[in-house]
């Protein structure tokens, strides 16, 4: 049974070289041939608003299943896992657990029935960072075009988050970012840490193709005590022009409370 499943998914990987392209990886610098090779293993097809079992099997270019151990670990993690919908609209932020070696599992519930991506960031002990896509079935195709509405402010579990931009996001430019967080009009600074910052940032542009290179600024919390807020800064470095959806992820009272935003890249 694992067998079969297994050499049907590894089939669907090689029918879809453009994951390899360079582009996709944007880590990769041109190299065509992938380091790290990621195969979803279960489930065959997502189920909308359940809770579903996901198992990644990650191997090295000679098809070597890789070990936890082998990966660098980056924000307290060795790897993570952006999971996005063709929309743009339904954010995962998920770290697997190791089953046995090259088999790495999480769980998520998937708000709407299209198929997945998943951006897993990883980088092996005395490599790059890359960024692999992987995708997840889902049960229907979500062709639709994405909205592109510029949005600086968010709400979310009645927090209200703002960003500022110090000039226009152009392609190929660095360009800060200041994030504000606020409760009923008053700023907050109990930020917990999370993943080793107070806050982080993830973008996805609106090809489907590509993520954003984004750094939280600021000193970094020491102690799980610290707090921080109610202002955190970034770095943000857009390859290229076009839609960028944002999404902010912090933690407050124990809970991940992520907030969406959208610029234009020029
Ligand atoms: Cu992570």
């Amino acid at each position: 049974m694992f067998k079969t499943l297994l050499t049907t998914a590894m089939l669907t990987t090689l029918a879809l070289p453009a994951w390899a392209g360079p582009g996709h990886d944007h880590s990769e610098h041109g190299h065509s041939e992938p380091e790290i090779v990621i195969t979803p293993i279960t489930p065959t097809q997502l189920k909308v608003g359940e809770e579903n079992e996901v198992v990644l099997f990650i191997q090295d270019k000679q098809a070597k299943p890789l070990d936890v151990s082998q990966f660098e670990v980056v924000h307290t993690k060795p790897v993570h896992l952006l999971i996005i919908d063709p929309e743009l609209n339904d954010y995962h932020h998920e770290h697997p657990t190791q089953t046995s070696t090259g088999q790495y599992a999480f769980n998520f519930i998937p708000q709407t029935a299209c198929s997945y991506r998943i951006w897993a960031d990883v980088q092996l002990k005395g490599s790059q960072q890359h960024y692999i896509p992987v995708d997840l079935k889902g049960a229907a195709e979500c062709k639709e075009p994405i909205d592109k509405t510029v949005n600086l402010e968010s709400s979310s579990q009645g927090y209200d988050f703002k960003l500022e931009l110090e000039g226009d996001p152009k392609a190929g430019e660095a360009v800060m970012v200041t994030m504000s967080i606020s409760k009923n009009g008053e700023a907050l600074k109990i930020l917990e840490p999370v993943m080793g910052a107070y806050a982080h940032m993830v973008g996805f542009y609106e090809d489907y193709q590509s993520i954003a290179h984004i750094h939280p600024m600021g000193a970094e919390p020491a102690e799980d005590t610290e707090r921080g807020g109610p202002t955190l800064q970034f770095h943000i470095e857009p390859e290229h022009a076009g839609y960028l959806k944002l999404f902010a992820q912090v933690q407050i009272d124990g809970k991940q409370v992520f907030a969406p935003f959208g610029i234009i890249v020029n």
